[in-house]
């Protein structure tokens, strides 16, 4: 028996959890979706998760068939019909099936599925000793024609942007703003310490508001370190003390390589320790227990 799927109401085994080819999802990627994790039985953040989710639809248009508690309680129901406690969690929900034309009109009900899954994590070696990401060619997504809180099924310009870090022989890719500012990776955003600050680039470089970014700023002002949101070049990331990426896959990985340049001492520096430390700390007691 393969894993358990939540699909439009119902748990399904894997196997059986198709949906249409008519659907706008996968058609024009006219949808909307998360990435949760679990640690210990513990979903962390899964309201902010579920909250950015239904902002995501409200701007597209798009109707969630179910209420933010119904949605909760699917989450934690295919995590525990699944009987895993530590897990990755992908919810989906596409315009649903239509036809060939790019009218939703044409859709009548959304599509909506939970996939909870064990979590592929990057080597051990990466917390440990730090990761080398380059710029790519292709810029982030201008946010006036697409705005970046939108998290859509349109993933292209990050998935092109990976292809590119990938033919350079690294992981990640640091992608800029249209106007050469720096803006994030393909699924995290950055930080920087310097002068014992934490800087992020704020929203307008053309960023997603990541919630690990969120946790990350509130763990810092609460260790009382500055933290400052600043537009940044490639120039301010090469000069950093520290350097580090954060996302709910990858939670805090250190950076201590960028395009050739060394970042700091070339090793996981002791702010991003600490707040490594203070992270892991949280998603073992923070979160919607199950
Ligand atoms: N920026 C982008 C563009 C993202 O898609 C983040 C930042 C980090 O946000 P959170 O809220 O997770 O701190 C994301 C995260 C993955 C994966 O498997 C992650 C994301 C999307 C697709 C895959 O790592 N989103």
């Amino acid at each position: 028996m393969g894993l358990k799927i939540y699909l439009n109401g119902k748990l399904v085994d894997a196997s059986e959890a198709k949906i249409s080819v008519y659907d706008h999802g996968l058609l024009y990627g006219d949808g909307v979706f998360e990435g949760i994790r679990s640690y210990g039985s513990l979903v962390f953040k899964l309201k902010e998760h579920v909250d950015r989710l239904f902002e995501s639809a409200h701007t597209i248009l798009l109707k969630i068939p179910m209420t933010k508690k119904e949605m909760m309680e699917a989450v934690v129901a295919t995590l525990k019909a699944n009987k895993l406690t530590d897990a990755y969690v992908r919810l989906v929900v596409t315009r649903g099936t239509g036809d060939l034309g790019l009218d939703p009109r044409k859709c009548d009900k959304a599509t909506l599925f939970i996939i909870t899954d064990k979590i592929v994590l990057y080597p051990e070696r990466v917390y440990r000793e730090g990761m080398e990401i380059v710029t790519v060619p292709t810029p982030r997504n201008l946010p006036e024609a697409l705005n970046p809180q939108i998290k859509s099924l349109n993933y292209l310009n990050n998935i092109l942007a990976k292809i590119e870090a990938t033919n350079a022989g690294v992981q990640e890719a640091l992608m800029l703003s249209a106007h050469g500012y720096v803006a994030e990776c393909t699924g995290d955003n950055i930080f920087i310490i310097k002068g014992g600050a934490l800087l992020t680039p704020p929203p307008y470089a053309g960023l997603l508001k990541g919630i690990t970014r969120g946790c990350v700023m509130d763990l810092a002002r609460k260790a009382k370190i500055p933290v400052r949101e600043e537009m940044m070049t490639r120039h301010d990331l090469y000069n950093a003390e520290e350097c580090f990426l954060t996302g709910t896959a990858a939670e805090i990985a250190p950076i201590v390589k960028i395009d050739g340049r060394t970042i700091g001492s070339a090793k996981p520096g002791t702010v991003t320790l600490r707040l490594m430390k203070a992270f892991r700390a949280l998603t073992k007691t923070d979160g919607v227990k199950y």
